[in-house]
This record gives structure tokens, sequence and C-alpha cells, in this order.
């Protein structure tokens, strides 16, 4: 293995040799791996190798530390060139050969189908194309946080170049600067269904560099001018570049090159006779069996494991908002997130926290946070899919990272995002405002009905639903000072302080947030209303009204409505029945989620289900809330009906 640097003029004969050599042995391991496991994507591997080859020889990464402080990030972009990324870093040394190459696709260990961070070299897990740019930014920063420069390098396919999330992040990236950033396009003019011209006709070039990036063009296949164009690249202080690296899919096995077909299909026996052979190696010597026996045997994995980055940060003083004192859990968002920030301040003032938002600052409540700390605030615009991804990357930087934005855009439309992020193993807090039909006026477009039915689908979120701005408060710190994804959910109206019996502040005082418990606010026997967020304050109205009216009922609130632990199951289950009160659909949220742990629990009570069953129209809250059925009259009605029935 010969190594070299981005600081080198440039690659040494003997680099030139090693380079030479090694792309055939990384094509025979490419062929090898697709064929045995009968599947992936040989066509683009190939074509990017020489790529591939230059970059984890030249950049600053070790085999032996993969992991360390102020490395060079190389954040391949197009996943699916899983088999070129796998056999380059077993060339250098970060993993082995053998294991890559007889496990690939199998369910064996990591070399799955498309790269996977825990692999030592690789840096993002990607696949779901698009994405991996925008996570370089979130690294770059990451860094730039931590008062280090890392380069990045970003190889992309060139039919990759249509995803939209694309030009999100490249605004991004000059608009804060990353000059550090290089994306190197992999231009072989071929993606799954043929050419790229006649799939989506695109000018790649114009579009990077309408965006304030500087592009250069190369043959891809050539290691001296990739060399020098990423070393010029790394010079430029200024702009971010773009290399255009043209290449040949299938490149250096002849049948295979410039066929799309091979895009994202394996050699046959035949093939791989014949592939061998132009490769210039006796066919015999490319027997598959042992290879096979070992990926039958499944022996154990060398992969270390990868280590978790975790800042630490200090929750502050929690604040009583007390009964007359009105406001919005938004409100409470913002001062919470802001107080956090100033607690965990070190001696130069800037805690390991960043924020982000999409164009909705006063409506998020970022204000005081971005004037206290401007740079760690990242105002990205109306690009919701970069956003998430880069908040995604930087949250695994030891970066506590905040995405705030409505729910309709910070959930519905950002999804397969964070989904990316949580396999990536990511920290990001979500924080959504102006959910449910509590967004008032502005109508169906944007009423997030369905945030608990879509998050809880990701396996790492942990879910929080506030009912008011005591609760949002502890919640947020709760939140900010604890590992993991977490969603934290807040409607847009001011709310009624909930009161215990006493009249006092319910979540106040000395009141600790404790993820699974069901906080119950009227004890009763009667029957129990379960709450989730804005409406807690209407079905409060309706259960004291129910109470003294003589009906002994009770109210509980779910904040973790997914994962209420047992002994709030228990209390329910020893109810005459339950009914839930959400400002979300009734097909997913917390009727479902109620129903679903009760029946787990082997309880099957009588349950009814206020929420939202349609679209609702334009219109102040309490009368958008009034036409579903969510204020306190209409809860009580039914309740009391429903009860009656039971009677
Ligand atoms: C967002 C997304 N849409 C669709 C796919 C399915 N897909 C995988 S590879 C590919 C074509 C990629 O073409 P290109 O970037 O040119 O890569 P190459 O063919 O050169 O390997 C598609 C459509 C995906 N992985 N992600």
């Amino acid at each position: 293995m010969v190594r070299s640097s981005l600081d080198a003029p440039t690659l040494s004969a003997e680099h030139l040799q090693w380079h030479q050599e090694a792309v055939q042995r990384c094509r025979r391991a490419i062929i090898q791996m697709t064929s045995l496991a009968a599947s992936g994507h040989p066509g683009g591997s190939l074509s990017s190798l020489d790529l591939y080859l230059v970059l984890w020889s030249c950049a600053k990464v070790e085999a032996e530390n993969p992991w360390m402080d102020g490395r060079d990030r190389i954040v391949v972009s197009h996943g699916h060139t899983s088999p070129g990324v796998y056999s380059v870093l077993a060339e250098l040394g970060f993993i082995d050969n053998d294991e890559a190459v007889s496990s690939f696709r199998s369910t064996q260990n990591l070399f799955e189908g498309h790269i996977e961070r825990e692999i030592p070299g690789v840096e993002w897990t990607t696949g779901n194309l698009g994405q991996g740019l925008s996570a370089a930014c979130g690294m770059v920063l990451g860094d730039r946080i931590h008062g280090r420069r890392c380069n990045a390098f970003v190889p992309m396919g060139d039919g990759e170049q249509q995803k939209g999330q694309i030009a999100e992040a490249r605004r991004f990236a000059v608009k804060f600067g990353l000059h550090e950033i290089t994306a190197i396009v992999d231009r072989n003019q071929l993606q799954i269904g043929g050419e790229t011209a006649e799939i989506m006709p695109q000018e790649i070039a114009a579009g990077w560099e309408a965006d304030g990036w500087r592009v250069v063009e190369v043959d891809g296949h050539d290691p001296q001018q990739i060399f020098s164009a990423l070393q010029q690249a790394r010079k430029d202080e200024q702009r971010p570049w773009c290399i255009i690296a043209h290449t040949v899919m299938g490149k250096g096995i002849s049948f295979m090159e410039n066929k799309s077909d091979f895009h994202g299909r394996a050699l046959n026996t035949e093939e791989l006779a014949a592939a061998v052979t132009e490769l210039g190696e006796d066919a015999a010597l490319w027997d598959l069996q042992p290879l096979q026996q070992r990926r039958a045997r499944r022996p154990d994995s060398t992969v270390p494991t990868l280590p978790d980055r975790l800042p630490s940060l200090h929750p502050g003083e929690p604040i009583t908002y007390a009964v007359d004192q009105k406001t919005d859990c938004r409100s409470a968002f913002g001062q919470a997130i802001f107080d956090v920030a100033c607690a965990s301040a070190d001696g130069q003032g800037s805690p390991p926290i960043a924020a982000f938002d999409c164009d909705l600052e006063g409506s998020v409540k970022l204000g005081a946070f971005h004037k206290q700390y401007p740079d760690r605030f990242f105002q990205a615009g109306i690009q919701e899919h970069h956003t998430a991804t880069c908040a995604g990357a930087l949250s695994t930087c030891g970066v506590t990272t905040v995405f705030a934005d409505f729910g309709v855009f910070g959930v519905c439309e950002t999804y397969n995002q964070h989904r990316l992020s949580d396999i990536n193993h990511a920290h990001l807090k979500i924080a959504c405002t102006h959910l449910g039909l509590d967004v008032g006026e502005d109508g169906k477009t944007h009423q997030c009905i369905d945030y608990v039915g879509v998050l809880r689908n990701i396996f790492g979120i942990s879910i929080y639903i506030p009912a008011d701005p005591n609760q949002t408060d502890r919640i947020v710190r709760h939140a900010l000072t604890s590992a993991g994804m977490a969603f934290i959910g807040m409607g847009r109206s001011k709310l009624k302080t909930i009161t215990d019996d006493a009249g006092a502040p319910y979540f106040g005082g000395d009141y600790q947030f404790t993820p699974g418990h069901l906080d119950i606010i009227r004890s009763g026997t009667a029957g129990m209303v379960v709450a989730m967020g804005t409406p807690t304050a209407q079905a409060l109205e309706a259960v004291d009204a129910l109470r003294t009216e003589g009906l002994d009922i009770g109210l509980a609130h779910a904040a973790t409505p997914t994962d209420l632990d047992e002994a709030s199951i228990q209390q329910l289950a020893s109810q005459p029945f339950v009914v839930t009160v959400e400002d979300h659909s009734v097909r997913t949220g917390l009727g479902n989620c109620v129903a679903e742990q009760l029946f787990g629990a082997g309880t099957a009570i009588p349950q009814l289900r206020i929420g939202v069953d349609n679209y609702s129209p334009s219109g102040p809250s309490s009368e958008v809330y009034r036409l579903a059925g969510l204020d306190a009259d209409s809860i009580r009605e039914r309740v009391q009906a429903f009860a009656l029935e039971r009677q």
C-alpha cells in the first residue's frame, strides 16, 4: 500500500504504480463480491474506483484510527457503490478484504448492500440518493464548532444530480462559506434506466456554477488529474469546488463498459469467467468456493464498534409559568433552549449546541438563541430536506442539534431524512410547532395531524408531546440533555396552564418529567380521559365540569404516547373505560397507542377516541376545534354519553 498527502506536489511514480496494481485488485474484489452475493452494483463501483483510490490514499484519514478527531471526511453519497468503497477500504487496511467480499449483502454482518457508517472509513450511511452533500455540510460545521478544520470530499452519482436536495445543500454550503467541501461527480452518463441525458436532461456543471461553486472537469480514470483537482480544491479558501469526473461505467472489463445493465446486476458464471480472463488472471484462481464456504460459516466480524460522541449539556433551572401567565408552548421551548445554551456555555461562551431554522424563526421562537449565539444558529431557508440531513449529521459530531420547524414541514416533508439520520445513530432533536388543527387560520395544507403515526416508525426516536408551557420547559431540558433522536411536538396557541386539584400549576415547581409516565391530573373511578398535547386544557375543562355534575371521571396526560410504562397501563386497565383526546388523526395517534398497549397488557376495556377524522377548514383555532369536536363542550358531551351507555 502506498499513501500520499494532498500536500505533496504530485502523485509519485511509486504511488501511480501502486494505483495501477490496486485498481486491478479492487476490480477483482468488486466482481467477486457481487457475483458471490448474486446482486449489487458493480457498474458504478467500477466507474468510481479510481476516484475512491485517490481519495482514501491521499486524504487525511487513518486506517488505524478511523474515527480520529480532525480527519478528512469522505462522504460517499451514491451508497450503492458499496463494492467499490469496500474494495478500496480493504486495500488501504481499514477492513479485512475476505470478510467484506464473503459477507457482502449477507445477514452476517455490516457489509450491507449500501455503505454503512459502522464500517471504519465510511462516514455516513447512504443509499437514499441526494443526502451525502447535506451530511458533509453538517460534519464540516461540527468541526468548525469544535475549533478544527476538516476537509470533506463527497463523491456522488451523475443520475443522482437529479435530486433537488443536492441543490439545497450547495446553496447552504456557499451561504455558510463551507469551502472545505469538494463534491466529485462520477459522470459516467448512465443510471439504472439508461442514459442520464434521456432519463432527465440536466446541465450539471451549470447548476453547480449557478449556485456559486467552482467547477472543473477531469478524466475520472486518471489518478494524477484527480489528485491535482482535489489539491487545488482544497487550497481554495473562498469557494467550494465541484469536480466533474468523466468516467466509464463498468471501467476495466470491456463487455461491462458503458452498459447501464451493469449498474445493478452481478455477473453470472460465464461472465465472471470472461471478466477474469480479461483482468489477466488465471480463471482457476477465481474459484469462489472458499469464499462461499466462509459466507456459510459466518465467522465473527472483525469490525470494531463505532464510538458515539455525546456533548455534555447542563439543563439549567426549570421555569414555572404561573396560572395567569398564559403563554404558548413554542415560547417556552425558545426560552428553554436559550437557558440550556447559557447554562452550558464554556469559558468562551460557546455551548456545544446548534439550531437550524427554515425561514420560520419568529414562529418557532428561536430568536433569543439566535441573538445570543449567532454562530450556532443556521438559517437554512426553505430547504427542509437538506436541513434535516445536515442537522442530523451535525448531531453525530458532539453537538446537540435542534431542527425547529412547523410540523407539516419538519415531520411530514422530511420523514425519510429523519429515518436515515436515525439509521446513522443521530441525536437530532426535532422541535415542531403549529401541530394539528391548532395551526389555526393556515388551514388544511398546514395541519400536521399525523406526527405520532409517522414518527413512531422511526425506532430510535422518543416522541414528547407536552400539555402546556410548564411541561414544555421540562421536556425541552430533558430532551436536550439526553442521547438519541427526540421529537418535541407543540401547537401554536397560547394555552391555559394545566392545574392540579388545588389550582396550582400541575407541571410547575418540583414536577419531574419522566418518560413513559402517565400524569394523573384528576383521579377518578368512573373512567379515565387520556389527553395528549394542546387539547389537554379542553379535556380538563370538560372533566372538571363532569366531576361537578357528579361523574367521578379522571384525567391523565400522555406526553410519551408511544411508550407508556407498565404502571401507567395498569392504571388505565383498572378503569371501566378510557376516552382518548388528541389533536391528531384518530387513525394513527394516541388512541391507537393506548389501545394497543392496553391490549398488549391483556386488557380490553371500552374506548372512545376523540380526535381528528378529516381535514378541517381555516379559522381561529378555537373555532376549528369546535367544528372538529375538540372544544370542552363537545368533549364533555361525548364523554358523558359514552359513560351513560356503559351504566
Ligand atoms: C432517492 C432515491 N431514489 C431512487 C433510488 C434508486 N436508485 C438507486 S441507484 C439509482 C440510479 C443512480 O444513478 P447514478 O447516480 O448515475 O449512479 P450510477 O448508475 O452511475 O451508479 C437509482 C434511481 C435511490 N437509491 N434513492
